[in-house]
């Protein structure tokens, strides 16, 4: 897979290159390239936001910078996916992360100020499928957390970049459910046992109770994921 992700801010993305996702890049799984915006710009300023039209608070990012963008990270495949992360998205969750993690191509264009000119959204899907995701029902300053967030929750489901693919079926949200609670050594820690069922050697009575624990957990913090 292929991960462009452009922003004013490409030092965020330093940390994409370590651990799980930076083993990735270098085997050649995941091809991720980050671009400065500003390498887009013509101006001796390097410019990328203007006051709104109508007026208003803050700063809208201009157009110009993310047509010339786009076009280049366009210009030698079919349709990529474009994302833009932005509060007033679709919510990601595992399922889209499963969907997207399909993709050849992605695209992320990162937003800052309040926003970005509503036209590019219209000549992006000119160009692929363009997707507004948001993380959840709270505001960031820009979209460069919640790419990072993104293509961490993608990038792990790649084929080949999880080393145990089992590892990734007993997770959270992967079946619907919050995850069962996990023990190791000792089997008594500060006078806090171990759920003795750990230690019987039963295993279908531990697969039984490991369930009970994911709806018990479940309906406890997350009633809403039962509502289907
Ligand atoms: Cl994707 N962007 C911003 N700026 N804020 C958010 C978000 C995204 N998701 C939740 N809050």
């Amino acid at each position: 897979m292929r991960i462009d992700v452009v922003s004013i801010f490409p030092s965020y993305f330093d940390g994409l290159t370590l651990s799980l996702l930076g083993r990735a890049r270098d085997s050649g799984i995941l091809d991720l390239h980050v671009h400065d915006l500003r390498d887009w710009t013509h101006d001796r300023h390097r410019t990328v936001d203007d006051t709104p039209y109508g007026g208003g608070a803050g700063m809208v990012m201009k157009p110009e910078p993310w047509g010339l963008a786009l076009d280049e990270l366009t210009s030698n495949d079919t349709r990529p996916t474009i994302i833009f992360p932005s509060p007033a998205g679709e919510v990601f969750t595992q399922a889209t992360a499963r969907e997207l993690a399909n993709r050849e191509h992605l695209i992320f264009g990162c937003g800052r100020y309040e926003g970005i000119d509503e036209r590019v959204f219209e000549y992006a899907a000119a160009l692929g499928e363009v997707r507004l995701i948001s993380l959840g029902d709270y505001v960031l300053n820009g979209g460069e957390v919640a790419v990072m967030a993104m293509t961490e929750a993608i990038g792990r489901l790649i084929p080949g970049v999880v080393g145990n693919p089992e590892s990734l079926v007993e997770e959270s949200h992967e079946d619907g459910l919050l995850e069962y609670p996990s023990y190791t050594k000792p089997a008594v820690w500060r006078d806090h046992e171990v759920p003795p069922i750990l230690l019987s050697g039963n295993h279908g009575a531990i697969a039984t109770w490991r369930r009970e624990q994911q709806l018990e957990r479940t309906r406890a913090r997350r009633p809403d994921l039962l509502e289907g």
